[in-house]
C-alpha cells in the first residue's frame, strides 16, 4: 500500500513560511543596525535586515551614522566601525582558532550586539543565529563566543526526477507533492519558491544540495551536459544563501551522453570525457559542488561491469573534479538486490562493509564515501553501520533520511531528531572513544582524510506546507541544526523550531502550544517504533510503497530483508558463532556486545539474533509479550497525540491545525492496522496468548 496522496498545490498558493515567519524577525527588525562589508552574501544579509526593519520599525545602514544596537561586520572589510565597543572585540574567544569560512563571533557590550565574521557566509549564519535568539540577543553583557559548524558540508539530497518516473513518480520516496525543481520533464520555474527554500536551508546551516535523484534516468542524465543551464539556474537562485549545488550523475554517462563504447574507469578516453565534461560544468557554474553517484546498486551502472572496483570508479570522477575544488559523494549502498531467500549465507546487512572496507586508503582526497547510517536501509531502528569504524583513511559522509520513507511518509508525526542524535552520539569503538559525530567533525580525526559530511534525503516538495505534514518541518529544521552542531539536544531543537514557527507574540497561550507540540513530537519516533516492526528486525512494510504493515511482504523476496519468523521464534542470526558473522564487522566492544545474547541491547535483539518467543528481554518481558505490549501501547500513544492536538483548535493557524488533524486521523488508522496485523501474525505463528487478555484477531 502507498500512503494517501497529498493534495496538489495550486499555482497561486504561497508556501507556508515554515520557521521563518515575519514575526520571527521582530527583535532584529526593531533595532538600529549597522552592516559593514561587501559582497553578494552580505547583500543577502542586508536584504533580510532591511525587510525585518521595514516591518518592525528599525533601520539598517551600511555606513555608521549615529547610535546603533547591532553591528554585523566582516573583519577584513577595513577598520571596524567606531561604534563597535572595544569590549566586544578584545574579549577573548574562549574557543580560540580562526572563524573560518562560515564561523562568526557574537558578543554584546555597552548596549551593542556585535556579530563578526571573516567571510560573508559567517555573517549570514550569524544573522540567523540572532533570529533564533530573538530578544535574548539584545539583553545584558555577553562575552565573545565563536560559533563554527562542526561539519564542513551539511547537505540535502533530493531524489527528484526531472521526468515523471512510471513507478516512482516525480519525486522518488517523496511525500510532499511534486518537485520544487522539476515538473513533467522541464524545470518547474518557480523562482520564488526556490529562493524561499534557499533561505530556509541557510537559516538551519545547510550549505549544499543535490538537485536530482541518485537513480539517474535518461532525462536526468542530460543535466550534466545539454541541460546544464537548468542546473545553473537553480545554482543562481540558491547561491545568495550560501548553498552550493551538486548533481547526481550516471556512471555510464560517457556511453549514454558521450557516445563512447565504454565507461571503464581505467580507459583514457573515458577519463578525458569526464575531465572535459566537468570543465564545461565549472565554466557554467564556477561554484558547482560536485557529483553524487549511486553505482552498481539497484540496477544503476557502475565499475563492476568493467571488472573494476569502487575506488577505481570514484577516483575517476574525483580526478575530474579535483582541479575545480569539487567532490564526489560516492554512495556505499551497494548490495545484491537479486538475492534468493533460500540462501542463508547472503546477508544484505554485511554488503556495504564487505564491498568498501577493503578499499580503505585507496580513495582520493575529494571522494566522500556516503554511508547510510545503518547497515540495511533507513529503518526506524538499526545498529549504526559498521562501515563508519572500518574506514579511517577515507573521508565519510553519513546519510540520513529526512523524507519519511520508512517512518510514516509524512502522514505520521515522527520527530526524527532523537534518532539521529542517537546515531551521531554512538561511539563505534566504545564509551571512552570518539563518536560518529567526532569522526565526521573536522578537528578530531587522526588520519589523513579528516572531516566528513552529514547528508540527508530531503522531505520537501511543492506542497503548501513544504513537507506534507506541517510537523515534518521540524525534521528538516533539526537536520540542518544537527549537521551544524551534532551535540545539540533534540528537545532544545524542537523548542527553537516552535519559537520560530509559532511566535509567542501571535498566540494567546504560547505555553499550551509548546507543551502540546512537545507532547505530540518528543517521543513520536519511539511511538512509531512501538507499533511497527519489533526489536530492530526491520522492514515488515508493505512492499508496494513502504507504507503500512506487510509482515511477510519481503519474506520471500529478492531484496534481502527477512525476519525468519516461524512457530518457535523470530529474528536474524548475524552472529559469528552460528549466523552470517556480521557482528564481526564491528570493532570491540560492539563485536562482543552484539554477538552475545545476554549483552545485546533489547532494541536490536532481533537484528542480531534469532530467538524463541519465550526469550526474556532485559526489560523482564518475553519477546512475544513485548510485541503485544508495545503494539497496544503505540496505538494508545497515537490516540493521546490526537487528543492533545485537538486542544489547539482555534489557537493556531487553522490551516496548520486542520492539516495535522487530518494526518493524525490517518496515523491512528494506520497504527491500528500495524498493531492488529503484527499482533495477529505473531499470535498465529506462536500460539502464545496475550498475558493481559487483550483482543488479538
Ligand atoms: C533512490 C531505498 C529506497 C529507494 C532508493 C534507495 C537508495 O532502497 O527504497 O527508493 O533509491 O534506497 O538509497 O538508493
Amino acid at each position: 500500500m502507498t500512503s494517501p496522496a497529498t493534495a496538489p498545490a495550486t499555482a497561486t498558493e504561497a508556501p507556508h513560511p515554515a520557521w521563518l515567519p515575519p514575526e520571527a524577525f521582530q527583535a532584529l527588525g526593531a533595532r538600529r543596525v549597522l552592516l559593514h562589508g561587501d559582497g553578494p552574501l552580505v547583500d543577502t544579509v542586508h536584504d533580510e535586515v532591511a525587510r525585518a526593519c521595514a516591518r518592525h520599525g528599525g533601520r539598517v545602514e551600511r555606513t555608521a551614522a549615529g547610535a546603533v544596537d547591532l553591528v554585523l561586520a566582516l573583519r577584513d572589510s577595513g577598520p571596524l566601525p567606531e561604534v563597535v565597543p572595544a569590549g566586544a572585540t578584545t574579549a577573548p574567544d574562549p574557543d580560540g582558532g580562526p572563524l573560518g569560512d562560515e564561523g562568526f563571533l557574537l558578543a554584546r557590550s555597552d548596549g551593542v550586539t556585535v556579530v563578526l565574521a571573516d567571510a560573508p557566509a559567517g555573517l549570514l549564519y550569524g544573522l540567523f543565529h540572532l533570529v533564533r535568539l530573538g530578544e535574548a540577543a539584545f539583553t545584558g553583557e555577553q562575552p565573545a563566543r565563536a560559533h563554527r559548524p562542526a561539519l564542513r558540508r551539511r547537505m540535502l539530497d533530493h531524489w527528484d526526477n526531472v521526468a515523471v518516473h512510471p513507478v516512482m513518480g516525480q519525486v522518488e520516496r517523496g511525500y510532499a507533492g511534486g518537485s520544487i525543481f522539476w515538473r513533467d520533464g522541464r524545470p518547474r520555474g518557480d523562482r520564488d519558491r526556490l529562493r524561499a527554500y534557499g533561505r530556509l536551508l541557510a537559516s538551519t546551516g545547510v550549505n549544499a544540495i543535490s538537485v536530482n535523484n541518485v537513480n539517474v534516468g535518461p532525462t536526468e542524465a542530460l543535466l550534466l551536459t545539454e541541460r546544464l543551464d537548468d542546473v545553473a539556474e537553480i545554482a543562481d537562485l540558491l547561491r545568495p544563501y550560501g548553498v552550493r549545488v551538486h548533481l547526481s550523475v550516471t556512471f555510464a554517462a560517457p556511453v549514454v551522453l558521450g557516445g563512447l563504447s565504454t565507461a571503464d574507469p581505467l580507459d583514457d578516453g573515458v577519463r578525458d570525457w569526464w575531465q572535459s565534461t566537468t570543465r564545461r560544468v565549472y565554466a557554467r557554474i564556477p561554484d558547482f559542488g560536485g557529483y553524487v553517484v549511486k553505482a552498481d546498486s539497484e540496477g544503476q551502472p557502475g565499475p563492476f561491469s568493467y571488472g573494476r572496483d569502487h575506488a577505481d570508479g570514484a577516483n575517476l570522477l574525483a580526478g575530474a573534479l579535483a582541479p575545480h575544488g569539487g567532490v564526489v559523494h560516492w554512495r556505499a549502498f551497494v548490495y545484491n538486490h537479486r538475492q534468493d531467500w533460500r540462501d542463508r549465507t547472503t546477508d544484505r546487512a554485511r554488503a556495504a562493509y564487505d564491498h568498501f572496507a577493503p578499499l580503505d586508503g585507496r580513495f582520493a582526497d575529494n571522494v566522500v564515501l556516503q554511508v547510510k547510517f545503518g547497515p540495511v536501509d533507513f529503518q526506524p531502528r538499526e545498529p549504526v553501520s559498521p562501515v563508519i569504524a572500518a574506514m579511517p583513511a577515507t573521508r565519510l559522509a553519513v546519510e540520513l533520511q529526512v523524507t519519511q520513507e520508512y517512518t510514516g511518509q509524512q502522514w505520521h508525526a515522527c520527530y526524527l531528531a532523537p534518532w539521529w542524535h542517537e546515531v551521531l552520539a554512538f561511539r563505534p569503538w566504545g564509551p571512552a572513544e570518539r563518536s560518529v559525530a567526532d569522526v565526521l567533525a573536522d578537528a578530531s580525526g587522526p588520519g589523513p582524510r579528516r572531516g566528513g559530511d552529514l547528508v540527508a534525503v530531503a522531505n520537501v516538495g511543492d506542497d503548501p506546507f513544504w513537507c506534507g505534514h506541517p510537523l515534518a518541518q521540524a525534521n528538516l529544521y533539526a537536520f540542518g541544526r544537527l549537521a551544524w552542531d551534532p551535540r545539540l539536544d533534540p528537545a532544545a531543537l524542537l523548542d527553537e523550531w516552535i519559537d520560530l514557527t509559532f511566535p509567542a507574540a501571535t498566540l494567546d497561550d504560547p505555553a499550551l502550544v509548546r507543551e502540546t507540540l512537545h507532547a505530540v513530537l518528543d517521543d513520536s519516533w519511539r511511538t512509531y517504533e512501538r507499533y511497527t516492526a519489533p526489536l530492530g528486525v526491520g522492514f515488515m512494510v508493505n512492499p508496494a510503497g513502504h507504507y503500512g504493515p506487510g509482515v511477510d511482504g519481503y519474506e520471500y523476496s529478492r531484496w534481502g530483508t527477512y525476519h525468519f519468523a516461524d512457530r518457535d521464534g523470530v529474528g536474524v542470526d548475524r552472529t559469528r558463532a552460528t549466523g552470517t558473522g556480521m557482528t564481526g564487522q564491528y570493532p570491540p566492544p560492539w563485536s562482543q556486545v552484539y554477538e552475545s545474547l545476554e549483552q545485546c541491547p533489547d532494541e536490536l535483539l532481533l537484528f542480531f539474533h534469532h530467538v524463541p518467543y519465550s526469550h526474556v528481554l532485559h526489560s523482564g518481558s518475553t519477546v512475544i509479550q513485548h510485541i503485544y505490549d508495545t503494539h497496544f501501547a503505540g496505538v494508545a500513544e497515537v490516540v493521546a497525540m490526537r487528543d492533545r492536538w485537538a486542544r489547539l483548535a482555534g489557537m493556531i493557524d487553522p490551516a496548520v491545525h486542520d492539516r495535522v488533524t487530518e494526518r493524525l486521523a490517518e496515523q491512528l488508522r494506520c497504527a491500528t492496522e500495524w498493531r492488529d496485523q503484527v499482533n495477529t501474525y505473531f499470535f498465529r505463528k506462536s500460539g502464545v496468548p496475550d498475558a493481559r487478555g487483550r483482543r488479538i484477531h
